[in-house]
């Protein structure tokens, strides 16, 4: 092996850099602009990173190794250059190598999209999850849609959210290589005709509508890896790129329709996580993204071993909550229609193949189709979905043999609707939550029926976060500390973070520890100076709220314990000793109303609190534009404080809690999804817990004892926080005033009482924090101890326990050498 000092290798890339500006771009280090700067950096990491994707791919079929796909409509990524960097062990020799070149390396890192192709948790689940395989060797690909344009990009202007189409790719994305000769073609509307021939039910499609599927490759590169994943994002493109013959017999519209009704499918990411809608151009996308990767998959499988009998034991297919389900029927169709299987047979192999993740268990976001709607569109897989759908039922029977209700709330087809997650429960072999109360809830609630018959389908793997991206990307200063105080490589091995638990009582640790979040605000404050022209306090009590905008999230309860809080100072001008910085990051889904209203509120309340004399050296409220993978990298590491305050039983797991908990801010939240575990982790010491349990939300809608309007009545200090809201004395964007928000919480929706139990919460919180702001305030030396313990305990939740737990229960996936 070749031993090469650094100095030796820092001479090496900027040669690389410069040859690259010379051959791809024309020009010189002198000219180039930061884009050609940014390309040519990364073309140089993407060469050495191509090598090895090549290499292991051919190593990997060769050796005929078990696959996995996993599916999904979203993969929020993130940037790759930094990370490429950091995963290749090379970070410090580029920005060295840089610096020596006179750049200032952030500022190139700075040049790249961030390809937002997905709306929150669970896309970015998917990328840790990408990350965590490919670290960990084991053979998968990513299956997605490669979106023109992803999540919209937020400006907020006069204190409300507008959207700005993300147009990520006009300046080219240097990390894909176009794959032509894997396009596949999907099939959609058309008529099904079945022909009796000698040799059988021959099935025919004809009429159809044809799109072409070109596949794009994303190398996943994994930490230290010998076998860089694959991202496959599919982008949809017309057969015929115009339809001369039409247009020169003057059918001019016919001519431009096909290539309309094709490439608009992989046009846009939908923005809405509120609640499910029938488009569909969504239809169009799932049945695209799944169509194009089975038949590839049979494609590759038959090319490489022939039978496809033995797809089980080389292929394994995740399902990333119910949007890709429509892989189970595709597969169906491909093995009997199109390779002569009969029904026993392939439902045989599919039942083995495929595993699905519930992601949600609120009703509005279950995923069902219109019946007549499906018909039209996907003809042949509607009809084998109606016989899954009558087998399915028929096997029910005989364990519910009296009770048609049970079989028609299981069954895949009811109310002229396709039913996604009853068909995922129906098929698949494994069904997985997302955290341990997660799962639970899936078996006692929402799977319940499922779960009496088929126990052992269910289970539960608490998510995780790639430690690579959100400590060693998001807070290199801290990640170093820890790694001195550590035996062995802690990127490859979260194991270690548990070593340095004896340091959370070593002074000189402690104060080194505490001294990096210090830096860490300053960053903030430079980076929100700089972005959004805002000053911050780096010396105030930092407490974050970022993740989607939901009601469920509850960051109207932050909203009101503000409001608390601003009232309480007015009074008493010393009730705050120490100053404290609120910062909101959150897009809304744009149809979504109400959440749309809650940040016109955060920016009406920032109004008053900023700058009234009174408050305005006590208190700050900074709502963070267009919350995303890269801004949540600058705003974690320098929390204090980490709000996760949904309403027991709606948060499936949450991530964002871990990433801020990894990084030493202290979580204030519920009793919900993975805080439960961080609980069990840390100890009832090192976090600050308050609110309702599931059991008392459960009991409370059971027996109805929740009545907001009793509870206003009785405690002043409701009363008077929530008539801040249409008293008038809100700086009132548009003039609007806050009676909507205030009607929801008093009264709730048609006539069932506000369904996040806000109110019920708020005096419990406003107590709990009062301790965490003690604690902070007057015993900070046991805070910074504190949030120690939280670091040295937060290895649990790195992605690669997640995805070893996945691997030893689902897929049984080898591990490349
Ligand atoms: C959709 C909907 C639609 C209706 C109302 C509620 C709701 C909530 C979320 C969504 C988005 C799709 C599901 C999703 O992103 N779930 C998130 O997945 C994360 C990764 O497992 C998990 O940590 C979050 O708790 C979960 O909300």
């Amino acid at each position: 092996m070749k031993i090469v000092n650094n100095n030796s290798k820092v001479k090496e890339i900027i040669s690389n850099v410069e040859n690259k500006l010379n051959n791809n771009f024309g020009t010189t280090l002198e000219e180039a602009t930061r884009d050609e700067l940014y390309k040519a950096g990364a073309g140089c990491i993407r060469d050495d990173i191509m090598h090895l994707w090549t290499k292991s791919r051919k190593k990997t079929e060769d050796l005929g190794l078990k696959k996995l796909y996993y599916m999904s409509a979203e993969f929020l990524m993130g940037r790759a250059y930094s990370n490429n960097l950091i995963n290749s062990g090379v970070f410090r020799d580029y920005k060295e190598a840089f610096e020596k070149m006179g750049i200032d390396f952030d500022d190139i890192l700075d040049e790249e999209s961030d390809p937002g192709l997905g709306n929150g948790g669970l896309g970015r689940l998917a990328a840790c999850f990408l990350d965590s395989l490919s670290t960990l060797n084991l053979p998968a690909i990513g299956c997605g849609i490669r979106y023109e344009y992803g999540l919209f990009q937020q400006k907020i202007i006069d204190g409300s959210q507008v959207e700005v189409e993300d147009d990520w790719l006009r300046d080219g994305f240097v990390w894909e290589v176009e794959r032509p000769e894997l396009t596949m073609e999907v099939r959609f509307n058309g008529e099904i005709r079945e022909n009796w021939t000698e040799d059988g039910l021959k099935i025919e499609h004809y009429n159809y509508h044809t799109v072409l599927a070109v596949p794009y490759d994303v190398p996943v590169m994994g930490y230290k890896t010998n076998a860089p994943a694959t991202l496959r994002l599919w982008s949809a493109k017309s057969k015929q790129n115009f339809d001369l013959h039409s247009f020169n017999e003057g059918r001019y519209e016919k001519a431009s329709a096909d290539s309309e009704f094709a490439e608009v499918i992989s046009k846009v990411l939908y923005p809405a996580d509120d609640h499910m809608q029938g488009k569909l151009l969504r239809l169009k996308q799932f049945y695209f993204l799944t169509s194009a990767t089975m038949q590839l998959m049979v494609k590759h499988h038959k090319g490489k071993r022939g039978d496809l009998h033995t797809l089980p034991e080389y292929a394994a297919v995740q399902i990333n909550d119910t949007h890709p389900t429509l892989a189970i029927p595709e597969l169906m169709r491909i093995l009997m229609d199109e390779e002569g299987f009969g029904w026993e047979e392939a439902e045989d192999i599919v039942s083995q193949i495929f595993n699905y993740t519930n992601h949600t268990i609120m009703a509005e976001a279950l995923e069902c189709w219109d019946e007549n709607m499906f018909k039209l569109l996907l003809p042949r897989i509607y009809q084998i979905i109606c016989v899954m759908n009558q087998k399915y039922c028929e096997r029910l029977r005989t364990y519910y043999p009296n009770d048609e209700a049970k079989i028609a709330y299981m069954a895949i087809i009811g109310n002229n609707q396709i039913r996604m997650a009853n068909l995922c429960v129906a098929v698949c072999h494994r069904v997985n939550g997302v955290s341990q109360l997660h799962g639970d809830i899936l078996k006692t609630n929402l799977f319940h029926d499922s779960y009496n018959i088929y126990p052992q389908k269910f289970l539960a793997i608490t998510n995780g976060i790639t430690h690579r991206r959100w400590l060693a990307l998001a807070n290199p200063e801290l990640c170093d500390l820890i790694q001195d105080n550590v035996r062995g490589d802690l990127l490859g091995d979260y194991r270690l973070f548990e070593k340095i638990m004896p340091m959370a009582d070593d002074a000189e640790f402690c104060r080194k520890y505490d001294a990096i979040k210090q830096r860490n605000k300053r960053r903030l404050a430079k980076y929100l100076k700089q972005k959004q022209g805002i000053e911050i306090n780096p010396d105030s009590l930092i407490d974050v709220q970022c993740k989607r905008l939901h009601e469920y999230k509850r960051q109207l309860l932050k909203c009101l314990h503000i409001i608390y809080l601003y009232k309480q100072v007015k009074k008493n001008p010393d009730f705050l000793s120490k100053p404290i910085t609120f910062i909101f990051g959150a897009k809304a889904a744009p149809g979504y109303q109400r959440a749309k209203e809650i940040i016109r509120l955060i920016n009406s309340i920032g109004d008053m609190v900023n700058n009234d004399p009174a408050t305005k050296d006590k208190m700050q409220v900074v709502f963070v534009e267009n919350y995303s993978v890269s801004v949540a990298e600058v705003l974690i590491p320098a929390a204090d404080i980490s709000e996760q305050l949904s309403t027991a039983g709606l948060e499936a797991s949450g991530t964002g809690n871990m990433k801020f908990m990894m990084n030493g801010a202290l979580t204030l939240g519920t009793m919900d999804g993975a805080n439960v575990e961080i609980f069990e982790q840390v100890g009832k010491e090192n976090i600050f817990i308050f609110g309702a349990t599931v059991d008392e939300i459960n009991s409370m809608k059971q027996y109805r004892t929740y009545n907001p309007g009793t509870i206003f009545e009785q405690n002043p200090m409701i009363r008077e926080v929530c008539n801040c809201l249409i008293a008038g004395e809100l700086p009132r964007y548009g003039k609007r005033k806050y009676s909507d928000i205030y009607q929801s919480l008093l009264f709730g929706e048609h006539n069932i009482p506000d369904q996040y139990f806000v109110l019920y919460d708020l005096p419990s919180y406003v107590e709990e924090f009062e301790k965490v702001y003690d604690m902070y305030i007057n015993h900070h030396d046991e805070w910074v101890k504190k949030a120690v313990i939280n670091t040295a305990k937060s290895g649990f939740f790195s992605s690669d326990r997640t995805i070893e737990e996945y691997n030893e229960k689902i897929w049984n996936l080898p591990t490349y050498k």
